[in-house]
């Protein structure tokens, strides 16, 4: 039969063809040559198939199948060998060829805001200091004022951590007011100091609240420090922070290590005190505690009772963050999402 000739044809011609490729999209075409949906050498034969008689139909239509198969197998291999041959030259490097663009890392926004901090009080003449995350009960709670069953301890959820057999227990700090004591220690006042750093409660976390994040401290100490300049001060702060004049409140608020103690508001900056979602409408944001130190805390620090005043105070710094690049999730900082991240490169 004629198809038959033609067809069995095919298999040494592609044969040959393959061999010849120099390149997979040359093979391509090849197999778009013989087995094409459209036009294909094969498929037109296939298609053709209901036109001849049935006795050729039961030898033609099983052939050309066979060789279709063939014909897909001859390519196939040269494929193969097509590229393994590439794989092998690439082993050799092209000193020519540019070279691969190295994406270089950057500063997490909580380090921008944190550096920023240290910035604006570095400039105003405060010290910065630092203490151990994994503290003591007695730096944490008991110098501040907070001695064992005090309700003090139930305003911070604590992750304690397990002691060696006749120890104390220590845990994760809940606060950087840890460090107050740590500081007035080793140093006589006057002075001021400011503590950012990371801190632990074991609490539920939602939209503004997570379990790790960071607060920092300031420390003010002296014969006559008072209300006013702690006010004065943070004023200062938030406006160079926010680089825009922003409003200060306080409202009295309950700290075991302050006498008396507020809290701090702030007008929203996000809406101008207009209210918004941020600030709920409130057109202020309560941006952390603040006070008067203890004069317990003072005695616990070795001072003379009585002989020094001072002011501290301990702001959130993911809520100034979050003020300042209008975030509305405190969790997306340790999400470790890159589309996140990468908006502050
Ligand atoms: C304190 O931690 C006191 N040590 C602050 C203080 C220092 C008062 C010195 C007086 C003198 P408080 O628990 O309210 O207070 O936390 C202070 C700020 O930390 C809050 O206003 C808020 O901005 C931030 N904060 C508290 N809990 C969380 C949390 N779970 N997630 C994120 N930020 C938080």
């Amino acid at each position: 039969m004629e198809i038959i000739t033609k067809i069995n044809q095919w298999i040494s011609d592609a044969k040959s063809d393959a061999q010849e490729a120099r390149s997979e999209a040359e093979l391509f075409d090849l197999e778009k040559k013989y087995l094409g949906r459209k036009n294909g050498l094969l498929t037109n034969v296939l298609k053709s198939i209901k036109e001849l008689s049935d006795s050729e139909k039961k030898v033609v239509g099983p052939r050309a199948n066979e060789v279709k198969k063939e014909i897909l197998t001859i390519i196939n291999n040269q494929r193969k060998q097509l590229q393994e041959k590439q794989s092998q030259s690439t082993k050799t490097i092209d000193v020519t060829l540019p070279g691969k663009k190295i994406v270089s890392g950057h500063l997490h926004p909580l380090t921008i805001v944190q550096n920023d901090i240290v910035d604006i009080f570095t400039r105003m003449g405060f010290d910065i200091a630092d203490g151990p995350e994994v503290e003591s009960e007695w730096y944490n709670f008991d110098a501040v004022n907070v001695p064992d069953n005090h309700p003090g301890r139930d305003m911070q959820d604590t992750f304690w951590l397990r002691a060696e057999k006749g120890k104390k227990q220590s845990l994760l700090r809940t606060q950087t007011s840890a460090v107050q004591v740590r500081y007035m220690e080793k140093h006589t006042p006057p002075f001021h100091v400011i503590v950012p750093g990371r801190i632990f409660r074991h609490e539920a976390t939602d939209a503004s609240h997570e379990h790790t994040f960071h607060q920092f401290e300031a420390l003010m100490v002296g014969n006559d420090i008072s209300v006013a300049n702690c006010k004065h001060v943070v004023s200062v702060f938030f406006s160079q922070f926010f680089k825009k004049d922003v409003e200060i409140r306080l409202r009295p608020g309950f700290f075991p290590f302050v006498e008396p103690g507020f809290e701090f508001d702030i007008s929203c900056t996000v809406c101008d005190a207009k209210g918004c979602s941020v600030c709920k409408q409130a057109g202020w944001l309560e941006i952390g505690g603040a006070g008067m130190v203890h004069q317990n805390v003072f005695g616990a620090s070795g001072y003379e009772k009585g002989k020094y005043q001072g002011f501290a105070w301990g702001f959130g710094l993911e809520r100034l963050a979050m003020m300042k690049y209008n975030i509305d999730d405190v969790r997306l900082f340790h999400s470790g999402d890159l589309r996140f991240i990468n908006q502050f490169r």
